[in-house]
């Protein structure tokens, strides 16, 4: 059984994605992910305003990291989104990237034991006892949490893609966020998943497919509004993974090329190969073959995101309208 997520980044007014998170959720769609990056606006606090105007739709960070927050802040702010949304929250967390966190003078240091360490303390702490905690990157002499009645602690869900970092999320997570749209990726996500499960029961894992997505009517439009986020993708992946998905030196270059010239010459290289590569899109049946192809590879979630569609809530309402029904 599949579920529908839809993603949000972070980069809009509280009223605006408390509105499109209540449309998500009367159009079917199960959870909302908002994104977590320093300079946008503050993902728990979004969450914990769209949590009062919604009634049902999870509501994760998609994802958090455990380098700007402590692992502490970290338990209380998502216990608070859990005690607002009466149980709906959802812990969406990575490693974060170098990048931002050299930029803001925070040392991005042994990422997969922090992630360990963090989900831990961050589990141990939902229970509302005192705790304390002697790892070797965290060391909390006594730490508790005055709220929560630790009944119902949030699942985890790591956003993963590294080979290390998806055998951590298979051991450690409830789930995971897999920042990609097709089923190559898929398959090789999910052995290293099942390896870091070892043998525990795998079918309780929910894996997200975290797509660029973009449904409309018609598919030259779906087209036209994927094909900028496409471009960002294809400039920024690893050749390795460009190169598994068969996409030529050649067109790669040509894209890095007109990069330097203007994005919209770099939106104009952009390839057929790389849509079906790096994207979901198209009408409503283009969209339903492609999550076909991803749930026969074991993804059980697929997230709608980044553009959504050429017109967001006519693509959420064709998410709603024929393509959920399609799969219950
Ligand atoms: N990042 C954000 O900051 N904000 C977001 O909103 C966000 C959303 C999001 C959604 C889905 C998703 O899949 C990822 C998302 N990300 C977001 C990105 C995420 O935070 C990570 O940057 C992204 O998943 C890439 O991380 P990764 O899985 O590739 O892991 C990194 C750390 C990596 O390099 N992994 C390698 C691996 O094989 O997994 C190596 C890791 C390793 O072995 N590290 C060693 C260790 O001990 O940690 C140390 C190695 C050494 O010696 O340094």
């Amino acid at each position: 059984m599949v579920s529908f997520g839809i993603e949000f980044l972070a980069n809009e007014p509280a009223e605006k994605l408390a509105e499109l998170v209540a449309f998500s959720e009367e159009n079917g769609l199960e959870y909302a992910w908002i994104t977590d990056h320093y300079n946008n606006r503050d993902s728990f606090s979004l969450l914990t305003y769209i949590a009062a105007r919604t009634k049902t739709i999870k509501l994760g960070t998609g994802v958090t990291n455990p380098y700007t927050r402590t692992a502490v802040q970290l338990a209380s702010a998502i216990a608070t989104v859990n005690e607002v949304s009466e149980g709906r929250a959802v812990l969406g967390i990575g490693p974060g990237d170098k990048v931002t966190f050299d930029s803001l003078g925070i040392i991005w240091d042994k990422p997969l034991e922090t992630i360990r360490e963090t989900v831990d303390v961050i589990r141990q702490m939902q229970t509302g006892k005192k705790m304390s905690y002697d790892g070797k990157i965290l060391k909390i002499k006594s730490a508790k949490l005055n709220f929560g009645k630790g009944s119902n602690i949030p699942p985890v869900y790591i956003g993963a893609q590294g080979p290390n970092m998806l055998k951590l999320a298979g051991e450690i997570g409830d789930g995971a966020l897999v920042n990609a749209s097709h089923p190559e990726d898929f398959k090789f996500a999910v052995k290293l998943l099942k390896e870091g499960r070892s043998g525990r029961d795998f079918s309780t894992f929910d894996l997200g497919a975290y797509t660029s997505f973009s449904v409309a009517s018609k598919k030259e439009d779906a087209l036209k509004a994927a094909k900028p986020v496409t471009a960002f993708i294809v400039a920024g992946s690893p050749d390795a993974v460009l190169k598994k998905h068969g996409i030529s030196d050649n067109d790669v270059q040509k894209l890095r090329d007109a990069f330097k010239v203007s994005f919209a010459d770099a939106v104009k290289a952009v390839t057929p190969e790389m849509m079906d590569a790096f994207a979901i899109c198209g009408t409503p049946d283009d969209c339903i073959e492609k999550i076909n192809g991803l749930i026969k590879v074991g993804v059980t979630q697929v997230v709608a995101g980044s553009p959504i569609g050429p017109d967001r809530t006519a693509a959420i309402k064709l998410v709603g309208k024929e393509i959920i029904p399609h799969f219950k």
